[in-house]
C-alpha cells in the first residue's frame, strides 16, 4: 500500500516499481542493502519477481541473459559503490554481447560525492558507468523517474542492443509528490525497437552477389538468434540452398543436424568459400576478423547483415551491406527471392556435406568410451545424447576445454538454447545464466561448467537451491585450469593452475538441501544426470575427468603470448 494515500501521494519507491511494470517489465535480479533494501520489497509486495543473488555480478549476468532471450531489458539492481562496481563487469559483458540490459544502482547524496566528502559508498557511479555501457542517465526528481526509465528501456532495445546504467540517489527513493502527477509522469514505452527497414536497393545488392556465387556461405551469429525471425531464417537459408555455420550462440537456430548446417566443416567452409553472407555475426576474434589464414587463400565476397551501420568495414571490405533488423531483412530477401532461386552449385554443398560427414565420423567412436576417470568425449558423449533427448532444456556451457570440447560435441536443435561466455569469452558467466534461463524460460537448465568456470559463480548454488530451480550442473572436474597435472619446480606452493585434487564440489549442492552427486564414469554420469532432467531437482554432478586429459586454453592456445626467450 501507498504511504500516505489519503493524502494521495506517491514515493520514488512506487514510481520506480509502477514504471517499471507500466512496461512489462516483471522481474529484477538483485543483491540487497543500502538504499535499496525496501524497493527489493517493495517490488516483490507489488508482484515484480525479486530474485535476490549472492553476488551482483551473477544477478547482473542473469539479467543480460534475460534480455538475450526475451527482447526485454534484464534489470539488475544493486547499491551504491562496490555493488554497482560488481554489477557494472556484466553491464559492460551485456553491452559487448549486444544483450538489452538496465543496471539500476542507488547512489549516494549528490551534494557529498561531488565534493567527495567521504559519504557512505561514494562514487561518481555515472561517470564511470558511461563509457562502459550503450547509455548512462541519472534520475534527481521523483517526477522524472516515468522518463528515465523510458529512455533506459529504449536505449537498452532500440538499434544493436546494450547495457544501460541507471542512476538512482538514495534520497530519489523517499522523494514524495502527489500521487496523480506521479501516474501522470510514468511513460510506456511505445514501440522500444522499432522494425528498421533496409533500404531495396542494398537487398537487391547483397542478392546478386549470393546468386553469383559458386561456393556461398551463410554464418548465422547470436543477433540473429536475439531477433527471434526463427521461421524466417529457416526458409531463408532453406530456400537459398546455401550452407549455413552457425556461431556458437547461434547453434540450433536451426537444428545442428540440418542437411545444410557446415558446423562441423568450420575450416573447409572458412577457406574455400567465394561469398559471405554474415547474419548477426561480427568480423571479430571469433572469425579471426575474415582474414588470415583461416580464411584461405582465394578472393572472399563479404555480404553482412546488421542493425548498426557503424558495424560494416569494421575488419575487411563488405561489398554488400544490409543495414536493417534481422526479421525485416531476411523477410525482404525470403520475399525478393521469388520462386526462382537456383541453389548453389552441387560439387560445393557435396565437398562441404563430405567433409563434415568426415569429421563427425572421425568422433563418433571417442563419445562412447566408458574409460574412468572420463575423458571429455566419454563425459560429452552422454551430454550429447541427454540435449537430444531434451531439445527443450537449456544448455550453459562456460570453461576453456568443456567449453571448446562440448560445442563442438553436443548438437542443439532449437534457438536460443546455448548461452555460452559469448564475445569475452569471459568465466563467471555460469549460475546467472542458468538461473535466468530457468526463470524466463520454465525450462531444465543443463550447466555444462569447468571446474575453474564453475568457481566465479559458484556461491550461486545456494540461489538455485533457494529458489529450487530445475538446474543440473555438471562440473568437468579435472583439478585445474586448463589441466590439473602442472607441477611448481621451484618451491612447496602448488602450480598455478591447479586446484585441490579431487574435490568433491557435489558436497556443496548437498550443503544447501539439493542433489550432489560424484560420477566417476560415463554411466554414473548418464543416470544421474537423467535422474536431474527427470525430478527437475537442483543438482550438482562432480564429473570426474582425467587431469591429463585437457590441452592449454582449449581451442585457442594459440592466443597465449609466446616469446623466444621462454623457450629453454
Ligand atoms: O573443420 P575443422 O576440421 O577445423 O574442425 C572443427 C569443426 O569442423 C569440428 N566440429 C565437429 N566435428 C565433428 N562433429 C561435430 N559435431 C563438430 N562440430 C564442429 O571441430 C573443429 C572445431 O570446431 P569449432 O570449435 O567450431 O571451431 P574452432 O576452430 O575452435 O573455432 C574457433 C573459435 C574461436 C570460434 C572457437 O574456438 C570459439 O568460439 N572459442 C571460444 C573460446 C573461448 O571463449 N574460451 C574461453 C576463454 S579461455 C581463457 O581465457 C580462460 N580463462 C581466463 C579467464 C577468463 N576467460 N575469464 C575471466 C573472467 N578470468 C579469466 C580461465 C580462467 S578459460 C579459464 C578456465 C579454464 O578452466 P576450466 O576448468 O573452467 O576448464 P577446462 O579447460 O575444462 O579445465
Ligand atoms: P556472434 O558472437 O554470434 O558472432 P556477435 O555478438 O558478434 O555474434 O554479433 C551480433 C550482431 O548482431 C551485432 O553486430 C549486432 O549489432 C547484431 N544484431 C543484434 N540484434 C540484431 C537485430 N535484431 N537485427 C540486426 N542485427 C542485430
Ligand atoms: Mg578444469
Amino acid at each position: 500500500e501507498a504511504p500516505g494515500t489519503e493524502q494521495e501521494l506517491t514515493d520514488g519507491f512506487h514510481l520506480v516499481i509502477d514504471a517499471l511494470k507500466l512496461n512489462g517489465i516483471n522481474t529484477i535480479y538483485n543483491v540487497p542493502g543500502i538504499p535499496i533494501t525496501d524497493l527489493g520489497r517493495m517490488a516483490q509486495a507489488a508482484g515484480i519477481r525479486v530474485i535476490s543473488f549472492r553476488h551482483e555480478q551473477n544477478a547482473g549476468y542473469a539479467a543480460g541473459i534475460a534480455g538475450y532471450l526475451t527482447k526485454k531489458p534484464g534489470v539488475c539492481l544493486t547499491v551504491s559503490a562496490p555493488g554497482f562496481l560488481n554489477g557494472l563487469t556484466a553491464l559492460a559483458h551485456a553491452t559487448t554481447n549486444c544483450y538489452p540490459m538496465i543496471l539500476v544502482s542507488g547512489s549516494s547524496e549528490r551534494e557529498i560525492v561531488d565534493l567527495q566528502q567521504g559519504d557512505y559508498e561514494e562514487m561518481d557511479q555515472l561517470a564511470i558507468a558511461k563509457p562502459l555501457c550503450k547509455a548512462a542517465y541519472r534520475v534527481l526528481h521523483a517526477q522524472d523517474i516515468g522518463i528515465g526509465f523510458a529512455r533506459a528501456i529504449r536505449a537498452a532495445v532500440s538499434g544493436r542492443p546494450g547495457g544501460v546504467y541507471l542512476d538512482l540517489p538514495a534520497k530519489l527513493f523517499g522523494q514524495v509528490m502527489n500521487a496523480e502527477a506521479g501516474h501522470k509522469s510514468l511513460v510506456k514505452v511505445i514501440d522500444a525497437a522499432p522494425a528498421q527497414i533496409p533500404s531495396p536497393a542494398s537487398v537487391k545488392r547483397a542478392l546478386d552477389v549470393l546468386k553469383n556465387a559458386k561456393r556461398p556461405l551463410i554464418i548465422l551469429g547470436k543477433g540473429a538468434a536475439y531477433a527471434q525471425a526463427d521461421e524466417e531464417i529457416k526458409s531463408f537459408v532453406e530456400k537459398s540452398g546455401v550452407p549455413f555455420l552457425p556461431m556458437s550462440m547461434a547453434k540450433g537456430l536451426l537444428p545442428d543436424t540440418h542437411p545444410q548446417c557446415a558446423g562441423a566443416a568450420r575450416s573447409t567452409v572458412l577457406k574455400d568459400s567465394d561469398v559471405v553472407m554474415l547474419i548477426g555475426a561480427r568480423l571479430n576474434w571469433l572469425l579471426s576478423h575474415g582474414k588470415g589464414k583461416s580464411w584461405g587463400d582465394a578472393p572472399k565476397k563479404f555480404i553482412q547483415v546488421d542493425i548498426e551501420p557503424k558495424e560494416m568495414d569494421s575488419n575487411v571490405e563488405i561489398v554488400a551491406p544490409v543495414v536493417g533488423d534481422i526479421g525485416s531483412v531476411v523477410s525482404a530477401f525470403n520475399q525478393a527471392m521469388g520462386a526462382g532461386w537456383t541453389a548453389p552449385p552441387a560439387d560445393w554443398t557435396k565437398a562441404v556435406s563430405t567433409k563434415r560427414e568426415e569429421n563427425v565420423a572421425k568422433m563418433a567412436p571417442k563419445l562412447m568410451n566408458n574409460k574412468s576417470p572420463m575423458d571429455y568425449h566419454g563425459a560429452l558423449g552422454v551430454l550429447k545424447n541427454v540435449i537430444k533427448e531434451n531439445p527443450e532444456a537449456i544448455l550453459v556451457n562456460e570453461g576453456a576445454n568443456t567449453l571448446d570440447l562440448a560445442r563442438g560435441v553436443i548438437d542443439m536443435y532449437r534457438p536460443r538454447k546455448r548461452l555460452d561466455v559469448g564475445t569475452w569469452g569471459v568465466m563467471g558467466i555460469g549460475m546467472g545464466q542458468a538461473i535466468a534461463a530457468a526463470l524466463e524460460t520454465g525450462h531444465p537448465v543443463l550447466a555444462v561448467e569447468g571446474d575453474s568456470a564453475f568457481g566465479f559463480s559458484g556461491m550461486e548454488v545456494e540461489t538455485i537451491c533457494r529458489y529450487n530451480l530445475p538446474i543440473c550442473v555438471v562440473i568437468f572436474n579435472n583439478d585445474g585450469i586448463y589441466r590439473g597435472t602442472d607441477v611448481n619446480g621451484a618451491n612447496s606452493d602448488p602450480a598455478t593452475t591447479v586446484f585441490v585434487k579431487g574435490a568433491r564440489y557435489d558436497k556443496m549442492m548437498e550443503a544447501f538441501g539439493g542433489v550432489g552427486v560424484n560420477a566417476t564414469s560415463p554411466d554414473e554420469l548418464k543416470r544421474a544426470v537423467n535422474e536431474a532432467m527427470a525430478s527437475r531437482k537442483p543438482t550438482l554432478i562432480n564429473a570426474v575427468i582425467d587431469p591429463a586429459a585437457g590441452s592449454e586454453s582449449g581451442r585457442i592456445g594459440n592466443l597465449n603470448p609466446q616469446s623466444v626467450l621462454q623457450k629453454k
